[in-house]
């Protein structure tokens, strides 16, 4: 249940908050796309006696990656195979994916777009003439689903007036499972092992960010999708823009950190995405390339992606850079190339786009075409329109600069970090990619923790998801959630830790202010512990520097890794003494420290793969280039929850579909 707003100010904090204790059968962590698509789908599966809980640290309506709604929905198979969408991404992802889990998406994908669609969801279409039609004129062709034909941008895009995109979805979410049983601003900061039986999820333990009250959950079966990871490099927006980013910045990898922290194997976590935005404001540039056909010229004014030189470049990555769309890594390292080589900065011609396609247009239809070029922003990143206000710029007279971003970790859109995942259980999925249960049993898309399942941004190796995908795959796993769960009816979530033991874990923070905030007159500055705001500057400082960051375009070197290994050492004895006063603090505190542990993933998985195989989003500069005879393979590793002990390891890749 929503709780109402806060009052002006943050809600202090105390010692001993209130303790609620629950158990359900199954638990859905998260309230994105992912989590929306489990809650639409959960109860079709459920028995009459089972119970389920959805606990998001935000509110549904608004939480997660869409939150500002979105201009496109980037997958949609439609009049496509769903064969070519498996080369599609694994081109994309220079190679290495998950066919079986692509496949499994793509299969399903259209249907939750067709339902986004029968709650409301304005989708463009074409008319008779093969003009677009938007908004509500859009609905004079016909549904998705009664075969009427969508705008397409790319071969797998289509565009819709998605401002409200995620109330939509999560309206029909609440309803289908019921408004009692969700919680709402409950974060989630650990998962929990069962006492009795080896390798099986029983519960997890959070806390509310509007009244001081720890949650300890008890469950058979959990999805946990929490999205990706933001704001664990140093933004280029800084001062009075830091806190714009383009990925949501209150994904802070918890996905990754819950899951691994029980020791689920994670995979591919040296991917990461940094894509190409219009500058400053973040801006998306999908639209601009495909649907209004710009160009991006360099600071000479040059095309030069047509260049000879950037051919020449691309071939050293056939197929993959020859391939007829070049992979978003290496459209990064083109620009990347131009900027080192001293033809910076990066343009979009918005001009010529917009007066190319004017040249068979009315007055009308012109000015229509500018209102759409406003709207693909003020649909998904407002503060883009508001920069082109605040800096007179109309697209039509002046052209933008385009960047690539700062990193961020994900496994929904252009990239494919995250869990190893199970695939489903069907003849033509490779053994080596199903995840057996204690009972033998495989259960798509649950990871190598029993019971424990993901989705969206948490399956790796299975990148081009987007919005759709990720509320397909949701809807994948919960039916997944109920089949485990009914398997394990006699079996008794057990926890090994006290509630007690529990909640002094979660409020330490909380505690350790309260212990001594009163010895200096500046509240965040003290010897005796560091506030979370800090945390963060240290941890962007070390990212940014050494790991790969914008401060150096990205290149790492092996010694810089070893550096930033040693940070994280230190940043994780100090996160003990971090302090919180106030609830928002609290958040803040457990969620640098969930950032922490996804840099220090991300980090390990770079320093074991010996070659460079996304260049754009990364370079270790010590292993250059792509070495496919040792490393065309998955990188995965487990943190072992025991021991406290990191491995490190090789994985095969099995393609399943002919080129
Ligand atoms: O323009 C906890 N995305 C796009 N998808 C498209 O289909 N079309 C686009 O146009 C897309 N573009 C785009 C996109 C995202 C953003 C931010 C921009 C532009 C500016 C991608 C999709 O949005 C993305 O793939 C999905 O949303 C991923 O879904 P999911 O479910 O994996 O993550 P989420 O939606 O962010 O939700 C996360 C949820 O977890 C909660 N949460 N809850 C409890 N405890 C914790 N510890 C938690 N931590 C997080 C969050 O509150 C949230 O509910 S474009 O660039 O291409
Ligand atoms: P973006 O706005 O960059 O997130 O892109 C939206 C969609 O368009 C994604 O599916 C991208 O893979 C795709 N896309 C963006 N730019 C290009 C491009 N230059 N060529 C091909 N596809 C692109």
């Amino acid at each position: 249940m929503a709780l109402p707003n806060k009052p002006l100010g943050e809600i202090k904090a105390v010692r001993d908050p209130e303790v609620e204790e629950r158990e359900v059968d199954i638990l859905i962590v998260g309230g994105g796309m992912a989590c929306c698509g489990a809650a639409f789908e959960v109860k079709k599966w459920m028995k009459d006696d089972q119970t389920v809980l959805l606990v998001d640290k935000a509110a549904l309506e608004r939480s997660g990656a869409v939150a500002q709604g979105l201009s496109a929905i980037n997958t949609y198979i439609g009049e496509n195979t769903v064969e070519d969408y498996v080369r599609m991404v694994r081109n994309d992802l220079m190679g290495i994916v998950r066919e079986d889990l692509i496949y499994s998406l793509g299969c399903h994908v259209d249907d939750s777009v067709h339902l986004f669609e029968e709650w409301g969801l304005p989708v463009w279409k074409k008319d008779e003439q093969g003009k677009n039609l938007d908004g509500k004129k859009g609905l004079k062709m016909g549904t998705l689903k009664e075969g009427a034909t969508p705008v397409r941008t790319g071969k797998w895009q289509i565009m819709i007036n998605g401002e409200s995109y995620k109330r939509i979805v999560a309206e029909a979410a609440k309803l289908a499972l019921g408004e009692e049983n969700i919680l709402e601003r409950v974060f989630i900061v650990e998962l929990l092992l069962d006492a009795n039986v080896e390798n099986q999820i029983a519960g997890a333990v959070g806390f509310s960010v509007r009244e001081n009250k720890v949650y300890i959950f008890k469950c058979k079966s959990m999805l946990v999708a929490c999205g990706g990871a933001v704001n664990i490099y140093q933004p280029r927006s800084v001062g009075e823009g830091k806190g714009r980013a383009w990925y949501p910045v209150w994904n802070s990898g918890s996905t990754y950190t819950l899951c691994m922290r029980v020791g689920a194997e994670l995979s591919m976590m040296e991917n990461r995405f940094t894509p190409a935005r219009f500058k400053d404001g973040y801006g998306p540039v999908g639209a601009w390339f495909l649907l209004f056909k710009a160009k991006t010229l360099n600071g000479l004014g040059e095309n030069y992606a047509a260049s000879e030189a950037a051919k020449a470049e691309l071939e050293k990555y056939a197929p993959y850079g020859t391939a007829a769309i070049t992979p978003t890594c290496l459209r990064n390292h083109l620009m990347l190339f131009e900027m080192k080589e001293g033809r910076g900065p990066i343009i979009m011609d918005t001009v010529t786009a917009l007066a190319e396609l004017g040249k068979t247009m009315d007055k009308k239809e012109l000015k229509h075409l500018e209102a759409e070029a406003w709207e693909d922003f003020l649909d998904m990143t407002c503060g883009q329109a508001n920069l082109w206000c605040a800096t007179n710029t109309e697209p039509e007279k002046k052209n933008s600069e385009v960047m690539p971003t700062e990193p961020y970790l994900l496994g929904s859109h252009s990239g494919c970090c995250g869990l190893w995942a199970s695939g489903p259980d069907l003849p033509w999925v490779p053994d080596s990619y199903k995840i057996k249960a204690d009972n033998g049993k495989v259960y798509n898309r649950m990871t190598t923790v029993n019971g424990l399942f993901t989705a969206g941004d948490g399956v790796g190796c299975s990148g081009h998801k987007f919005s759709s995908g990720s509320h397909a795959e949701g809807r994948l796993a919960a039916k997944q959630l109920v089949r485990y769960a009914v398997d394990h009816a006699d079996f008794t979530p057990t926890l090994a830790q006290s509630s007690e033991e529990l909640v002094d874990m979660v409020y330490k923070p909380v505690r350790t202010f309260l212990d001594h905030c009163e010895y200096t007159t500046a509240v965040d500055i003290n010897p005796n512990y560091i506030k979370p705001n800090g945390m963060m500057y240290r941890l962007m400082k070390a990212t940014h520097e050494y790991g790969g960051g914008t401060a150096t375009y990205y290149q790492t070197t092996s010694k810089s890794l070893e550096i930033v290994m040693d940070m994280l050492a230190v940043m994780r004895e100090d996160w003990e003494k971090i302090a919180a006063g106030d609830l928002h603090e609290l958040l803040r505190a457990w969620e640098i420290i969930h950032r922490i542990w996804t840099v220090e993933a991300h980090l390990r998985h770079i320093q074991f793969r010996k070659e460079t195989r996304y260049p754009g989003f990364y370079y270790q500069a010590d292993y250059p280039g792509q070495d496919d005879e040792n490393w065309f393979c998955f990188v995965n590793s487990k943190f072992d929850p025991k021991e406290q002990k990191w491995d490190v390891f090789k994985r095969d890749y099995v393609k399943i579909f002919k080129d």
